[in-house]
């Protein structure tokens, strides 16, 4: 489906340093750090569309906004995907709820994404890909899982068997029980009566009355959650891409069921060289989510007013890494430091930029660390508005490209 637009990104002269990411590489990973003219693949699991964007959304794919601007900064072409989970249990339950047909729900609400993402200047992916475009593909994987006889039927609907998963458990590293637990929390069925493993999960769900489905070699159906993302992902990027992202609360059981079925239908391990999870952003103690009905959404603040740069801004001054919680004086702080910035930038000269450059290279390539590339500006605008310039007519310009190109913010 149709990506957002995006300005430019600034070229900047000089060295980057290799990017650390601190999330292991999975067993027979082979990350190399990205040299001039390489392609990086990454993967990063896109909204279910029943709802706008809320904060923690907006802070997963800034996240992997700044891995992109890493990476290109270090001359890498980056394909990007990212899906759409345009059909799905939650969107049905909403759709049912207010009355509205839940295309035109997903529909508008990827409309909101996508302007959100753009004012936010959110480089879009190459390729933004929706489920319902994607059936064949899914159920072409789906049917390549069970020639390598790791799937079985139930009533009609396609399990994967995690038996046939010699891997299982390196994505996210947990014990049975506890995957037992999330399963039954994040949309699995342990009880279902006739599986051969409560952890098996739905491959492919047969057609049930008054709701969505396709045709496809395994019936009239619709595919289950995980495999969509293995599918696109596969099908976009191949095996072995460079990362694969999302919430912290994909580390299970989606992106390790999606990994054991992309693993399972190529035979190649892993999936992905890396996994990266981004902490959950709440409010009042609380994971912001949809289903608990504390969000702070984008749109929402935009249309209050805010500034997408201010709201981009209060969300770097947060390590992706780290939990925390959204509370309304970020956003206040967060304008009074853009401000700060622009009438920095908008003296006749300042302290020389190529160290400031070197700096916030400096913090992003330590794991993505935004905060301390935020401190790097300050002072740099600190003491160029305390002297009212500075010795360097080119450092205004320099720290502005330098601002745009890596943090993604317009001054
Ligand atoms: N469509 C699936 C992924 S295939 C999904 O999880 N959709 S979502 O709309 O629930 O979430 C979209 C993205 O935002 C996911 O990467 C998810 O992990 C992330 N996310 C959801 N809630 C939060 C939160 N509170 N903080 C940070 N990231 C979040
Ligand atoms: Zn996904």
């Amino acid at each position: 489906m149709q990506s957002w637009s995006s300005d430019d990104v600034p070229r900047l002269d000089g060295t980057p340093r290799p990017l650390r990411l601190n999330s292991a590489p999975q067993p027979g990973a082979d990350p190399s750090p990205a040299a001039p003219g390489t392609t990086k693949r990454l993967y990063v699991c896109g909204i279910t569309p029943y709802d706008a964007a809320h904060l923690g959304h907006a802070f997963t794919y800034l996240t992997f906004d700044l891995l992109n601007r890493v990476w290109r900064d270090a001359g890498a072409e980056v394909h990007y995907v990212q899906n759409v989970t345009d059909i799905d249990d939650p969107l049905l339950e909403r759709a049912a709820a207010t009355g509205e047909d839940w295309r035109a729900l997903a529909a508008r609400e990827i409309d909101v994404f996508r302007a959100d993402m753009e004012a936010l200047r959110v480089l879009p992916p190459r390729s933004f890909v929706g489920v319902v475009e994607s059936i064949d593909l899914i159920a072409d994987l789906v049917q390549r899982v069970r020639a390598r006889g790791a799937a079985y039927e139930l009533e009609g609907d396609v399990y994967f068997s995690v038996a046939s998963a010699p891997h299982f458990g390196a994505v996210s590293g947990l014990d049975r029980d506890t995957m037992l637990d999330l399963f039954g929390e994040r949309g699995g069925d342990p009880t279902r009566a006739g599986k051969k493993d409560p952890l098996d999960w739905l491959l492919w769900r047969a057609e049930r009355p008054g709701e969505p489905a396709w045709d496809s070699p395994l019936g009239r159906g619709r595919p289950g959650w995980h495999v969509e993302c293995s599918a696109i992902s596969l099908h976009e990027l191949g095996s072995g891409f460079d990362v694969n992202g999302g919430g912290v609360d994909l580390v299970f059981p989606h992106h390790e069921m999606g990994a054991a079925e992309a693993e399972c239908a190529t035979g190649h391990a892993p999936q992905a060289q890396q996994y990266c999870h981004v902490a959950m952003v709440g409010l009042d103690g609380d994971k912001m989510s949809k289903s608990q009905g504390n969000l702070v959404f984008v749109s929402g603040l935009r249309a209050e007013g805010a500034d997408p740069m201010a709201i981009r801004l209060a969300l770097l001054d947060h390590h992706y890494a780290t939990p925390w919680d959204w509370t309304a004086d970020q956003l206040d702080r967060a304008v009074a430091r853009l401000a700060r910035w622009r009438s920095a930038v908008a003296l006749p000269s300042g302290e020389p930029g190529a160290d400031v450059v070197t700096a916030i290279r400096a913090a992003l390539s330590d794991d993505l660390n935004a905060p301390a590339a935020l401190t790097v500006v300050d002072r740099w605008a600190a003491r160029a508005i305390e002297n009212q310039g500075g010795t360097d007519p080119e450092a205004p310009d320099l720290v502005r490209r330098a601002v745009d190109a890596l943090l993604g913010v317009a001054l």
